[in-house]
This record gives C-alpha cells, sequence and structure tokens, in this order.
C-alpha cells in the first residue's frame, strides 16, 4: 500500500534549505570510504603492538565526521582514539602528522574517488527540489564541504539552488561550522527568508543539531541506514520529522493545502509560538478576536477579519494605551460613572464584493476552508479563507 506523503506546506515555509552530500548527492559514501582509508592507514602507521580497532564506516562517521568541516572531522575522531596533535597549517603537507596534514590527506584521497566513481544523486530528493521550486519555494544548498560546488557541477544540478553556503563560503565569512547553525543562518539570510519559514533538510546529527539551534521552522532528518536508532539519534538531536528517502517528502501547493497531513511542527507538537484556528464559527468569532489581539504597546487590535462591522458576530476594536474616558449611563434609573476605554476609528476596512453581490461577509458565503494562524513571535495574523460565491 502507498503511504502518504507528507507535504511541505507552502503557508508556513519559504524556502527548504538541502544538505549536499547524503541527501542531495551519494557523496556521503564517498567521504565515509575516504575517511576509512585515511584513519585506517594512519592508525596502523602509528602502531599498535595489540593491533588497532579499525574506523567503523557507520558508527566512527555518524559520531565523529559525518556533516562536520574537515578539520573539525579529523580532530573529533582523533580525539575519540585519546590521539592528541598538532593543529598544523591548512598548507601541511597531506603526510604531515598534524589536524590539517590528515584533513589534507583526506582530501586527496576523496578527490581520487570522486574522479573514478563519480557522482550520484538521489532522484527522489532531485524530483522533490524541481517540485518545490516549481511551486515557488527557494532552495539553497548548505554544505560543510568544499568540495560542494565541484559535486554540484559533476551532477549537473547547479542550477537548482538560489544560493549555495559551503565550506568555502564559510571559510571565506569566517563562520563556523555545524554542529553550529552559521551556514544554515547564512543561507537564509541570503535568500531573505525567516529561519521560521525554512526547512532544514539533514542526515548527520550535527546537521540537525545546527537547525535546532538556528530556531529554523522545520527540521527533516534524513535517515539513510535505515537503522532504529539512527531515527531516534536524529530526533533527539531536533529533527521535527524522519524519513529514510524524500520520496516521502512532496511541496505543496498553496491552493491544496489545507489537508491533514500538512507539515506544521507547531500544530503537531502545539508549540508556543503559532496558534492555528481552523473552520468558522460565528458563536465563537468574538472570543477568537480576542484571543488574536495583536498590539505594541500604544495600541491593540482585536483580531477580527477585515472589513468585519461591529454586528452579532463581530467586534472589531482598536483600543490607545491610556485611550479612557468617562462616561454617565442611566442603569435601572440610577446614574453610573463609568470610565472605560474608548475603540477609537476601525482601520481594518478592506473589503471587496463580487460585481451585482453585495460587500463580502463571513456569513453570507458557503465556506469550504478557513485558516487562521497567529504567528505570536512575530505579531502576524493570517487568515486564509476559501469561499463559493452565490453565482456557482
Ligand atoms: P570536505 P555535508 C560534509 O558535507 C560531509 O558530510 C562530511 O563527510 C565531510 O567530511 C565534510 O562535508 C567536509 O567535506 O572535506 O569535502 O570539505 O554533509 O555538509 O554536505
Ligand atoms: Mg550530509
Amino acid at each position: 500500500m502507498a503511504t502518504r506523503k507528507q507535504i511541505i506546506n507552502p503557508e508556513l515555509f519559504d524556502a527548504v534549505l538541502f544538505d549536499l552530500d547524503g541527501v542531495v548527492t551519494r557523496t556521503a559514501d564517498t567521504h565515509a570510504s575516504a575517511w576509512k582509508k585515511l584513519f585506517d592507514e594512519y592508525l596502523e602507521k602509528k602502531g599498535d603492538i595489540d593491533g588497532y580497532v579499525p574506523f567503523d564506516l557507520l558508527d566512527d562517521y555518524i559520531k565523529y565526521v559525518d556533516g562536520k568541516p574537515r578539520y573539525k572531522g579529523v580532530k573529533a575522531f582523533i580525539a575519540s582514539r585519546s590521539i592528541d596533535i598538532p593543529y598544523g597549517s591548512v598548507h601541511d603537507a597531506p603526510d604531515k602528522e598534524t589536524i590539517c596534514g590528515l584533513g589534507n590527506r583526506k582530501n586527496q584521497i576523496f578527490s581520487d574517488l570522486l574522479k573514478k566513481e563519480g557522482v550520484k544523486v538521489y532522484e527522489s530528493t532531485i524530483d522533490l527540489i524541481k517540485q518545490l521550486r516549481k511551486n515557488g519555494f527557494k532552495t539553497a544548498i548548505v554544505s560543510s564541504s568544499k568540495n560542494c560546488r565541484q559535486v554540484l557541477k559533476a551532477a549537473d544540478i547547479e542550477i537548482l539552488f538560489d544560493t549555495r553556503v559551503d565550506g568555502v563560503v564559510s571559510e571565506s565569512l569566517g563562520l563556523t561550522g555545524k554542529p553550529e547553525p552559521d551556514i544554515f543562518l547564512e543561507a537564509a539570510k541570503r535568500l531573505d527568508t525567516d529561519v521560521n519559514r525554512c526547512v532544514v533538510v539533514e542526515d548527520a546529527l550535527s546537521g540537525v543539531a545546527a537547525g535546532k539551534k538556528g530556531g529554523f521552522g522545520m527540521i527533516i532528518g534524513v535517515n539513510r541506514t535505515n537503522q532504529a536508532d539512527q531515527a531516534q539519534n536524529l530526533k533527539q538531536k531536533g529533527a521535527h520529522l524522519v524519513v529514510n528517502d524524500l520520496c516521502e517528502i512532496k511541496a505543496g501547493v498553496l491552493a491544496k493545502s489545507f489537508s491533514h497531513d500538512l507539515i506544521s511542527p507547531d500544530l503537531e507538537k502545539g508549540s508556543s509560538w503559532t496558534q492555528i484556528y481552523t473552520g468558522f464559527d460565528p458563536e465563537d468569532e468574538g472570543r477568537r478576536e480576542t484571543l488574536c489581539a495583536l498590539g505594541n504597546g500604544y495600541f491593540v487590535t482585536r483580531g477580527a477579519a477585515p472589513g468585519a462591522k461591529d454586528d452579532d458576530v463581530h467586534y472589531p476594536g482598536t483600543y490607545l494605551a491610556g485611550g479612557y474616558n468617562r462616561l454617565k449611563t442611566k442603569i435601572a434609573g440610577r446614574i453610573v460613572e463609568n470610565e472605560d476605554l474608548v475603540n477609537i476609528p476601525n482601520w481594518l476596512c478592506l473589503n471587496f464584493r463580487i460585481p451585482g453581490e453585495a460587500w463580502f461577509r463571513l456569513k453570507d458565503v458557503k465556506i469550504f476552508l478557513y485558516r487562521q494562524v497567529l504567528n505570536i513571535k512575530k505579531g502576524v495574523l493570517t487568515r486564509i479563507i476559501k469561499f463559493r460565491d452565490k453565482k456557482k
């Protein structure tokens, strides 16, 4: 039975940031093999009478080097074997016993493998990227690798990304690599998109951790190992959703995006910043307007729909800080003097009508879809309505 795909919801997200190795291209295996050759040769040469424990293509790769910039990877693995060598310099020869020397040797091995094996892509990822772009999402490639551009070129997919933030860009800007969020933040900045509205797609624990640290709206972990504990680890590091392959994801189209399987971490986890209301209930509208009120310390406006009139359903209200008035009212024969906030002129006056019909009123039309999203962090209230007019 075909499983239902999860949808990247264009109502909630504008951009998708893709990791390269292991997400877009099958080069994570090439990296892992290069690391293994480097470390096994090194450990063997270093010599230990009892022999050495070889680099584990899965465990050691995932734990120490996956997703990290080259020298950070060397440092982490070497430390895990209690070996301490000087950092050296980026110009160190590949046979020099320094962090940089070893890193440079790894790159030689990687380049040779790449030449021999070429670059293969994950077709499902490429399909998803094309769908996303067709539906108006921006896309970025975000990789620790200094070989990123070369790999994209070899696969002829450079054109699929609006921007690239990789090991080379990162070095030139002095950014810190994964698990710090810098390179993802730089990509969001280049795409002119708020981190809340960006999806990060990563296969490495360090990359997922970077996404979480950066506060990105959605993090999709890709578990290429097919092992349950890796899925668990990706979730633990901050992935909202873990898939085995991106064929499980599709790009949402705005008009069709009102489905139950929309990806919305805020909805699913009831997280703190976004309040989502679906459906329109005239009875409850007054309370909803109160809960969706937005203010800035000077004035506040109730979350009434634009064009809403003061009637039995809506109560549009805007109030100024300190904007009070005193009024005498006769109640049950007694004059009562009351001090209250004054409802100042309603500025939510945007309305429309279909030629030949009355001005649009929610309660007069057949509503198919109604969705109201209050983003408390950004102070933005969004309302999306799909309705049928009387002519149909
Ligand atoms: P390089 P990503 C990472 O790329 C790889 O996951 C990791 O295995 C590699 O060591 C690292 O790039 C550095 O790559 O030596 O080519 O600069 O997953 O962030 O796309
Ligand atoms: Mg990766």
